[in-house]
């Protein structure tokens, strides 16, 4: 989402925002000075979390300690400015991808390679397009506010059906069990991908505090990689605990000057065949392959 939201609630964004990325920065500061001097020559390993306030010391618990990476581009791919990616995923060769706003959500599959478009479906006007998932054959989109999902053929998008469900519909990606969805606020909620119903939920925290505002996500490798609405950061989530064990920092990857506020980094997908992550952003221009490395600087 994040296309409609009043002045207040994007000040609030805004502070929680600037308030992340102070934490991050001095974790990252601090990381970057370990790693020069303790393993220049290692591959990623834990390190000392970002340093909390004085206020954060007093009451946050310890925790163990977040890997922070940073990231190579492998090679670009062209993306769809016009695409409000709330989306994204990726199985062999092709790229699946849902997009927002109303009158103007569109599913999305199309080859890689060649960006030749294979499958377009438009929602009715009246749905603002929002996470999807591809479990199995059926590919499963969310809404933002109707709190109306679909399902799809994945090779036909022929409509199979609809579901409902109590909260707002923002990220969604499943574990190979469960479909895993975000709600825009810390709660991730895994559901029985054939009812929809909830079967369970994790509270996402980072530093003893609640991370907010998960969005756009991709079950890897047993963790849950979300962007954090409005960062340039991806989150590495555990999802049994809910805890926060590593951040990806992707500043600098697309960040030109003239690009609207509302431009920002959300859609995440994998290659399992070269681990690569393949990542954009809404009204992005472009679409990056990348691969993670370990963080040494805030400029890549
Ligand atoms: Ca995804």
């Amino acid at each position: 989402m994040y296309g409609c939201d009043d002045v207040t609630a994007k000040t609030r964004r805004w502070a929680r925002y600037r308030r992340l990325r102070r934490i991050l920065t001095w974790g990252l500061a601090l990381f970057a000075t370990t790693w020069v001097v303790a393993c220049p020559d290692t591959q990623p390993q834990e390190e000392t979390p970002p340093p909390p306030s004085t206020a954060d010391r007093a009451s946050a618990p310890a925790e163990a300690p977040v890997a922070l990476y940073g990231y190579k581009v492998i090679r670009t791919f062209p993306h769809d400015p016009r695409h409000f990616t709330q989306g994204l995923i990726y199985r062999d060769g092709f790229l699946y991808e849902g997009t927002g706003l109303y009158g103007q959500s569109v599913l999305i599959k199309r080859e890689l390679a060649t960006n030749k478009i294979v499958k377009k479906y438009r929602l009715p006007r009246r749905y603002f397009g929002e996470g999807i998932s591809l479990f199995n054959d059926q590919l499963i989109q969310l809404t933002w506010k109707s709190r109306t999902g679909f399902r799809y053929d994945e090779k036909t998008f022929r409509l199979l059906g609809q579901f409902h469900y109590d909260t707002e519909g923002w990220g969604l990606t499943h574990d190979g069990t469960h479909l895993i969805l975000s709600d825009g606020t810390d709660t991730l909620r895994f559901l029985d991908p054939n009812t929809c119903t909830e079967t369970g939920r994790i509270r996402v925290r980072y530093n003893g505090r609640s991370l907010r505002e998960i969005n756009e996500l991709e079950f890897i490798d047993g963790k849950i990689y979300a962007n954090v609405l409005p960062t340039d950061y991806i989150a590495i989530i555990a999802p049994d605990t809910g805890r926060v064990t590593a951040w990806i920092d992707l500043r600098g990857l697309y960040d030109p000057p003239e690009a609207p506020s509302n431009s920002i980094l959300n859609g995440i997908a994998y290659v399992p065949e070269t681990k690569h992550l393949l990542v954009t952003g809404k009204l992005w221009p472009k679409l990056f392959e990348i691969e993670l490395v370990p963080h040494r600087s805030n400029a890549p």
